[in-house]
């Protein structure tokens, strides 16, 4: 087990098999690190020792089933991680990419979307122009509310862009009414600057009720977005009935979600579009197939949650699903600071839109664990979103 932040914090799983073959896993919880680090070292890895690495599946039930505790963020994370970790020995000691083992190439790369934000309208015009120069096919368009300070996804000062900043939450105030009246003005401009083909996204972080959501994709119809994510918070899955019978914005939901469960109904009665499960919340490259294989029935396809928070670890394990599965979507793409990438050597690369999986046998990714060692934890957390009011918002 390994904890490092080399500019945020990292969890990772080391599995070393008796025959010296080695597997990561991430098992990285943003603002609950240490939470995931426990469970693992005190009720996971004792568990493993002298286990076959080759029962993946097996393996897999072991823990999900014999926890009797089921599913929730740090089970779920701490299961990740030693699925993900066993794939990689897998792949070692059959020679292949992971990607081989899932079947082989379903495409020539994963399209990926980049992240342009800035407090102002004409601050995202520069940097989607940004982003088209440099090749890519999809962009996230986050901006600045007038009247509102500190709005979730703008990034305005230099580096990359992160949100747990502090160890107590940092209070930021919302306005839903602001917020609404300002977004489609965003749109216009860049759908009219930047033509038809040009895929844009946008993500409402949870903070809408549904009728608002549905005003909101209503509004949002005429540029055409490739997905409005998070409109609402998703533990009541039959919310997004509400949306999806007022606008044609198609909907994308899932970072927080930690099983199929979660998102069973979404995808079975066709209320999302595309699911956004990853590697390292919900259960690791088993656990994701198994949910994108029920998408794939429902029309619904992936995309990824890939922000700065999920490890090269996980970037690497979702690359080789993203490539093999026939439903992919989109996969979401922050690049990690300078000191993450050297804490974490792989062989995945980016190319004009498109990130391409290691062909190394395993997953393609390590841990430098001399260099992690330089870089000890520190207690960062989440924010919360308040109401001008005060009153405590989702976040
Ligand atoms: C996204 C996400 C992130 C999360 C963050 C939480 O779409 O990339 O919403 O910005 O808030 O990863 O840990
Ligand atoms: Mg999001």
């Amino acid at each position: 087990m390994i904890v490092t932040s080399p500019g945020r914090n990292f969890v990772t799983l080391k599995i070393v098999t008796d025959e010296g073959v080695t597997g990561v896993g991430d098992a990285t919880l943003n603002g609950r690190e240490l939470a995931v680090a426990a469970y693992l070292n005190e009720h996971v890895v004792p568990l493993l020792i002298g286990r076959d690495p080759h029962r993946i599946e097996d393996i897999w039930q072991y823990l999900y089933k014999g926890a009797y505790w089921r599913r929730g963020p740090v089970t779920m994370t701490a299961i990740a991680a030693v699925d993900t970790a066993l794939w990689d020995i897998k792949g070692k000691v059959a020679g292949l990419p992971v990607y081989q083992l899932l079947g082989g190439r379903s495409r020539e790369g994963v399209t990926v979307y980049g992240h342009a934000s800035a407090d102002t309208v004409d601050g995202v015009l520069a940097e989607v122009a940004k982003y088209v120069a440099d090749g890519y096919k999809a962009v996230r368009l986050q901006a600045g509310i007038p009247g509102l300070s500190g709005v979730y996804g703008v990034h305005t000062g230099p580096g990359v862009y992160e949100p747990a900043s502090a160890a107590v939450p940092a209070e930021a105030v919302w306005s839903t009414e602001r917020y609404l009246h300002h977004v489609p003005s965003l749109f216009e401009r860049v759908r009219d600057e930047f033509g038809p083909t040009l895929k844009l996204l946008h993500d409402a972080h949870h903070r809408l009720t549904p009728i608002e959501a549905a005003r909101l994709g209503k509004s949002l119809e005429p540029y055409a977005l490739t997905w409005l994510e998070d409109p609402v918070p998703a533990e009541l899955q039959e919310g997004f009935r509400l949306i999806r019978r007022h606008t044609t914005t198609p909907l994308a939901v899932g970072e927080v979600f930690n099983s199929v469960w979660d998102c069973q109904q979404l995808i079975t009665e066709q209320l999302v579009d595309y699911i956004r499960t990853t590697v390292v919340h919900a259960g690791g490259i088993s656990a994701l197939r198994r949910i994108f294989d029920l998408a794939a029935l429902y029309h619904v396809r992936s995309g990824s949650h890939g922000a700065t928070d999920l490890s090269p670890v996980c970037m690497a394990a979702a690359l080789h699903v993203d490539v093999s599965i026939p439903n992919f979507g989109l996969q979401e793409y922050m690049p990690h600071t300078e000191e993450t990438d050297e804490v974490f050597p792989h062989g995945y690369r980016f190319e004009n839109g498109y990130l391409h999986p290691s062909e190394a046998p395993g997953l393609g990714v390590d841990i430098d664990e001399e260099l992690a060692a330089k870089y000890p934890y520190r207690p960062a957390a989440l924010p919360v979103n308040r109401l001008e009011d005060g009153t405590l918002h989702s976040w």
